[in-house]
């Protein structure tokens, strides 16, 4: 039945009284946004279960997205779009005097990842649900997500993400559904049935409680599931045991010890530390869900060695690459499977994604705290370790390579190693990071399995980051071309037969004059710093990471500055610079740059003697609901890590489809954009892959070489230490090191130079109007190839092995 204005105005009246016994003139907006949500999910829930039901009774193939992180941000918006209520809702509302754009704003985000890599799992939901790929996600669900970030003083603070605060309207918790995870304890053989079994002992048992949430798909009556495990203790509050022993404390701290596994998200996106309950994080979602999918792939009757043809799974990163030895368990352990048969039905059912080629975040673990966590687990990954290391042996007849590949050697497990030897598909997230990852770190897996190896360039929801994020120029494309660009976002090809309409091009510019008179508004109301819509607003939003280069953007900023400072006249086009980033609370150096940056700030906004032509505005607490409100209004998308460390960016794509003018590296998928839009329709500059690799490899970069020969260089390094910029001299002296004595690891002085020749080349093309909407357009027209949908397409021929599924609301 097809929902009405009418219907939709008495549901929510009901639901209002129902659940607070209230009637609209009287009810918060936090009540408007919960009661509003329980109904979208009610209206999505006879959808839900009818997929269910035909996946199972069609014995569909089913694929698992394992991830530590899922960056969803907020739902109400996007599940309105999906479901296709979004005017119905705002007009229903409306009659009671209710904008929904405020209801929008009080939802928190779901902030349950770090950056790129998680909230590409949360576009890959999106699309999987879109296009009918029988698809679900697999992750914990953390009572804190990345902590929220204030700055204090020009410093970065960071503050406990409580989003569950008020409760969460979307997800549905399955206590029937719980699984046990077992730590710890003793591993045994024993002779039983006339067979080699292994007697785990003495563990500590933790219960796994599924909170499942709808994924709803865009107009398609498809709606997937993202399951994530929450941690809690078998007997529920107390260690019965100690507690009836009178060791009342050592009850609650057992509870709390096991609530502590789905208690936070690790905000450091950096660096691989061996902390053991990050290790624990990840048996404890791996373990609960492989348990799961078993069950029910159990209850459809089909035989267990058939398990890969109706499963597959995804390894995003190393982080659930735990779940390779997991189900060899559960496949040896429990359902009776030889070695070899079971060996082969994982091998069949995994897939592996690499993200970074950054070695601090390769993950290891100390065999020592790996055995002592998960015993049967060890012995698994040892015996997996040693048939793999007889093969390269018998391939190489060569100890060193034994050595060099092997899962475990040098007192370690490493785990990138044990997702490769555990999958049938490895792939990078970009041409050139795949590319990296055949010919270097991953070269001997790569010529041991070259079948294995594939790329998979990353993508975007265009629905979250253009059709709901940009309404007014999706608008306008559907009024130029149609609206099939929506299900096929290819199609938006079709503007460009437009790009040089000059009726065209002049919407296309009031659009996004629109959309940066919003954000300056947005600027003023929460910063109380007045910016100008017509400048160009130039945008670097991501983590702050010394390779993504932020400084080499802050430079080029103070070089702009004290040009301007010694001609005042210099005609320049004015121009916004934003900043967005969180910084790993224990990355010092990226905490120092965020210092650098505020101060930059206040020095420049506070400057009357440019007369305005520059303002930096630091965007506290970088979130996916922010970049929903940043993107749309850009002019200019900083994508300029050092070549070869970016493995993709998503945000360069999100920038492109909005419209904006990249500045970058030819690096991840910046050189794919290149090749899509062409090459004067984007700005690149700096080093190439090859100069990079050859300046690390022999050594030959010095950055002092470049303090002493470029004038502008040294003029922003000094200043950076003798007080110029109205902080103590020792403010900045570390980041003073880290570029001279400790000589530049991203080569930021190199580039800098091609930089800003790059930002000159931005004034001198912006100041030519037609010429900059023409390019502005090419890159919304090119940016249909960077749907998500189009890589979940390739990830369903080419890896999964899964058919699109077209779900009937009549059964
Ligand atoms: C790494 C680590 C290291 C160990 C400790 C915890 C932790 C948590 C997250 C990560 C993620 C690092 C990998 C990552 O985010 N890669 C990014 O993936 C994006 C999606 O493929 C890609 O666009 C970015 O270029 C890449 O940096």
């Amino acid at each position: 039945m097809k929902l009405t204005k009418e219907q939709l105005k008495t549901d929510f009246k009901k639901k209002l009284m129902n659940l607070y016994a209230e009637r609209v003139s009287e009810s918060s907006k936090l009540h408007q946004y919960l009661t509003l949500g329980s109904l979208v999910k009610e209206y999505a829930s006879e959808k839900w279960m009818n997929t269910n039901i035909q996946y199972t009774k069609k014995h569909v193939k089913q694929v698992y997205y394992f991830s530590m992180e899922f960056l969803i941000g907020r739902l109400l918006g996007s599940n309105l779009l999906n479901l296709g209520i979004t005017d119905l809702c705002s007009e229903a509302l409306h009659d009671f005097g209710i904008d929904l754009n405020e209801i929008e704003e009080v939802e928190n985000d779901a902030g349950l990842g770090n950056g790129g890599l998680g909230r590409l799992a949360a576009c890959f939901l999106d699309s999987m649900a879109s296009i009918g790929i029988p698809g679900h996600g697999c992750g914990i669900r953390y009572d804190y997500g990345l902590f929220e970030q204030k700055i204090i003083n020009g410093y970065q603070v960071e503050i406990p993400d409580n989003w569950l605060k008020h409760g969460n309207v979307w997800e549905v918790r399955k206590e029937d559904k719980a699984a046990v995870v077992k730590f710890g304890g003793k591993v045994s053989t024993v002779f039983e049935d006339n067979k080699l079994c292994f007697k785990h002992e003495d563990y500590e048992a933790v219960l796994a409680i599924p909170y499942d949430t709808p994924v709803i798909g865009y107009e398609n009556n498809t709606v997937n599931t993202l399951r994530l495990w929450s941690a809690e203790t078998v007997d529920k509050d107390f260690d019965l045991d100690s507690f009836s022993k009178g060791e009342y404390t050592k009850a609650v701290e057992h509870k709390y010890s096991v609530q502590s596994i789905s208690q936070v998200l690790y905000p450091d996106d950096t660096r691989a530390d061996g902390k053991i309950l990050r290790l624990k994080q990840q048996y404890f979602f791996v373990s609960a869900g492989l348990q799961s999918i078993i069950r029910r792939y159990k209850k459809s009757n089909l035989p267990i060695n058939r398990f890969d043809e109706f499963i597959a799974i995804h390894i995003n990163d190393t982080h659930p690459s735990i779940a390779v030895a997991e189900l060899m368990r559960l496949l040896v352990d429990e359902e009776n499977l030889s070695w070899d048969d079971a060996f082969k039905i994982t091998t069949n059912t995994f897939a592996y994604t690499n993200h970074t080629i950054m070695s601090e975040a390769l993950e290891k673990w100390p065999i020592e705290m790996f055995k002592k966590l998960l015993p049967r687990i060890f012995m698994i990954v040892e015996e997996i370790d040693r048939r793999f290391c007889i093969e390269i042996n018998e391939k190489y007849n060569d100890p060193q390579k034994v050595h060099d590949m092997a899962i475990i050697s040098d007192g370690n497990i490493k785990m990138a190693y044990l997702a490769i030897v555990g999958s049938h598909s490895v792939n990078g997230v970009a041409k050139l990071h795949t590319e990296i990852l055949k010919s270097r770190e991953l070269n001997n897996f790569y010529n041991f399995y070259p079948y294995k190896f594939n790329n998979k360039t990353n993508g975007i929801t265009h629905r979250r980051w253009l059709l709901k994020s940009n309404p007014k120029l999706s608008s306008l494309i559907t009024e130029t071309i149609g609206n099939k660009w929506i299900h096929d976002p290819n199609k938006l090809i079709d503007i460009l037969a437009f790009s040089k309409n000059a009726s065209f091009q002049n919407k296309i510019y009031e659009i996004k004059q629109s959309n940066k008179i919003d954000f300056a508004n947005h600027v003023k109301d929460n910063y109380g710093i007045i910016i100008d819509p017509n400048s160009i607003y130039d945008v670097q939003v991501k983590r702050l990471h010394a390779y993504k280069r932020q400084l080499l953007n802050i430079f080029g900023i103070l070089d702009l500055y004290y040009r301007l400072k010694s001609n005042p006249n210099l005609d320049i086009v004015p121009r916004t610079f934003f900043f967005g980033a969180k910084a790993a609370p224990g990355y010092y150096l990226a905490k120092r740059t965020i210092k650098l940056i505020n101060t930059v700030a206040d020095k420049i906004n506070n400057d009357s003697s440019i007369n305005g032509k520059i303002k930096i505005i630091f965007l506290e607490n970088y979130s996916v609901s922010l970049a929903e409100k940043i993107i749309p209004c850009a002019d200019v998308s900083e994508q300029i890590s050092t070549t070869t460390k970016e493995a993709s960016g998503t945000g360069n794509m999100k920038f492109m489809m909005n419209g904006a003018i990249t500045v970058a590296t030819l690096d991840g998928a910046n050189v794919e954009m290149s090749e899509a839009v062409g090459e004067n329709n984007i700005v690149i500059f700096g080093m190439k892959k090859d100069d990079v690799i050859d300046l690390e490899k022999n050594k030959t970069y010095h950055s002092i070489d470049y303090y002493n020969s470029d004038s502008r260089i040294k003029f922003i390094i000094d200043n950076l230490i003798n007080g110029s910029l109205d902080v103590p001299t020792s403010e900045f002296a570390d980041i003073h090191k880290y570029l001279i004595a400790n000589n530049d690891e991203y080569f930021v002085l190199k580039d800098f130079d091609s930089y800003i020749n790059a930002e000159n080349k931005i004034d001198g093309l912006y100041k030519n109007r037609g010429k900059w909407l023409e390019m502005s357009i090419s890159n919304i027209a090119h940016s249909g190839v960077f749907s998500s949908d189009n890589t979940i397409e390739q990830y369903s021929k080419e890896i999964w092995n899964t058919d699109r599924i077209t779900i009937n609301m009549h059964h």
